[in-house]
């Protein structure tokens, strides 16, 4: 009888011992088994990495140690073995591509991924259960975890066109993605106010175009003010950038925004935009800002860019844009007008697609395909390979999907960061308020009339983090993105039934702020210290 009492009484501690150790796990895994016990980290503590993961070695053994203070000894190969912790690629494990099994028991650590994308994704949580804050230092708690995404698209754009981020701050961007298990940086090259990618054939998008202030071509400031401002990414910046990305799991598609949005292109080479002598605004108040549909030899140029665009980045997708486009420009260009009436249009909307179909065929004989804001579905048919980044709202991601392009649900009324999180905050405003809380809220595929085929054309979900109000203090694109990217991360990743607000604020507060505190992110802290 005191024997049984006793056996319960430990049975009920290593219960109560289970459940205390919260993992805090962001994005929230599909399957987490606790049991108890520890599994102490040995010293010299010996890790196995496959073959298949040799380019993210250094990345795997620099990001371990950082985390846990160890610095452990490192070898390829394909056995756990009498390793402590082994990574290991796994063809026939039953999981979706980017899925992962993680099993801390007293044999070690053991870390599985169908692809070397899964196994990365499992190294991720690996780290934040060794920086979970009920986990003690230098052991971590037994745990069978199974996990995989539910979206395949989970990203994030940046803009450096607006504000430059050098290098090294894009590579820290891309740290803190792999951190949340997202897998595409949507980099936005260019825009009016600068031009960030060397094109050699093009010299002067990088000589002028790249730079505003004094002396320069005349490029809207946002913030920089009467100072010189700028910047760009040579080949090698970008070649460097892509690889670091690709070992954390990451890829990189570069976004190159035309017709509109194109001042940096056209203060260069003024004679890309229509010759008018109209000072027609966009959106955002600048003038020839266009691309002249009707100028056959911006054809050449545009095969010149995308060509040497598309040997940069090994991506399947190139972004070529098409948001508000400032169509009255092609209104008054007679090379425009001549177009319109030699191929029998009647609005300016088939002169874009027009654009558009031209440009595909150059992305194709590129061997790329192409990713469009969703104002591309406008004026006619385009390739229907084509991926559609809906930004204006759910329902534009609706009538893609439903027309049958595959579709990135990104709508600015919840995924765009730019947003202030609250009335006294800085930011953008007109698409809402957007405090993390809301940003949690989004869900990609409402109860809508779409059928399950036409949801498969969700591939994913993506946030925004346009550059205009990043000019000061110098972290507020740090400020802005965490932690409502933490909050994305969970929408592409987690089980639309196990979204949770409460649960997801508990593990957010209890561990995470911590996390990407130790990562070095000015991120928004709870209650917000007002910028
Ligand atoms: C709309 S979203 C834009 C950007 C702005 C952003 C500000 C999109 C495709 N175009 O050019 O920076 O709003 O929120």
């Amino acid at each position: 009888m005191r024997k049984s009492i006793l056996l319960l009484a430990i049975f009920l501690s290593s219960l109560s011992f289970v459940q205390a150790q919260k993992l805090d796990i962001i994005p929230k895994p599909v399957s987490v088994q606790q049991s108890a016990g520890q599994f102490v980290f040995p010293s010299p503590l010996k890790i196995v990495v496959d073959k298949k993961l040799k380019n993210s070695i250094d990345y795997i053994t620099a990001d371990f140690s950082k985390n846990t203070g160890i610095n452990p000894i490192v070898s390829i190969g394909k056995k756990h073995g009498k390793n402590n912790i082994s990574f290991l690629v796994d063809k026939k494990l039953d999981l979706p591509n980017e899925g992962y099994q993680l099993e801390i028991n007293q044999n070690g650590i053991f870390v599985k991924g169908k692809t070397d994308k899964g196994v990365l994704n499992g190294f991720q949580t690996l780290l934040q259960i060794c920086s979970a804050k009920e986990v003690k230092k230098g052991s971590v708690p037994f745990v069978k975890i199974e996990d995989y995404p539910r979206f395949d698209w989970r990203g994030m754009m940046l803009d450096c066109s607006r504000q430059f981020f050098d290098k090294q701050t894009v590579k820290n961007y891309i740290d803190w993605l792999a951190a949340h298990k997202m897998n595409v940086f949507h980099w936005h090259l260019t825009d009016d106010n600068g031009w960030r990618i060397e094109i050699k054939s093009l010299p002067d998008l990088t000589l002028k175009g790249a730079w505003r202030g004094p002396g320069e071509v005349l490029l809207p400031s946002y913030g920089s003010g009467d100072k010189r401002y700028g910047g760009f990414y040579t080949q090698e910046d970008i070649k460097e950038v892509v690889a670091y990305a690709a070992d954390r799991g990451i890829s990189v598609m570069p976004e190159i925004e035309i017709p509109g949005h194109s001042r940096a292109v056209t203060a260069s080479y003024p004679e890309v935009g229509c010759a008018i002598t109209q000072e027609l605004k966009s959106v955002q108040g600048e003038v020839k800002n266009v691309w002249c549909v009707g100028r056959e030899e911006n054809y050449d140029l545009l095969d010149s860019i995308i060509r040497e665009v598309s040997g940069l980045f090994p991506f399947e997708y190139i972004h070529i844009a098409g948001d508000e486009v400032n169509r009255a420009n092609w209104e008054h260009c007679p090379k425009c007008q001549a177009l319109m009436a030699k191929e029998g249009f009647t609005d300016s909307f088939q002169l874009q697609n027009y654009f558009f179909r031209r440009v595909q065929t150059i992305v194709d004989k590129y061997h790329k395909k192409t990713d469009g804001w969703n104002e591309i579905l406008k004026g006619g048919e385009i390739n229907p390979n084509t991926l559609i980044s809906a930004w204006q709202g759910i329902s534009y991601g609706i009538e893609s999907a439903k027309k049958g392009y595959k579709t990135i649900m990104m709508p600015g009324q919840f995924t765009y960061y730019d947003m202030a999180q609250s009335e006294t905050e800085r930011g953008h405003r007109w698409a809402a308020i957007t405090d993390t809380k809301r940003a949690y809220s989004f869900e990609p595929i409402p109860d809508t009339d779409l059928t399950p085929e036409e949801q498969k054309n969700v591939i994913g979900v993506q946030g925004a983090l346009w550059s205009e109000y990043l000019d000061r203090p110098a972290r507020i694109m740090e400020y802005q993105s965490y932690p409502r990217i933490s909050a994305l991360s969970e929408i592409g990743w987690s089980k639309k039934e196990d979204k949770n607000w409460d649960d997801f604020y508990g593990r957010l507060t209890n561990s995470h702020l911590k996390r990407l505190a130790d990562m070095g992110i000015a991120f928004r802290d709870f209650p917000p210290t007002a910028i």
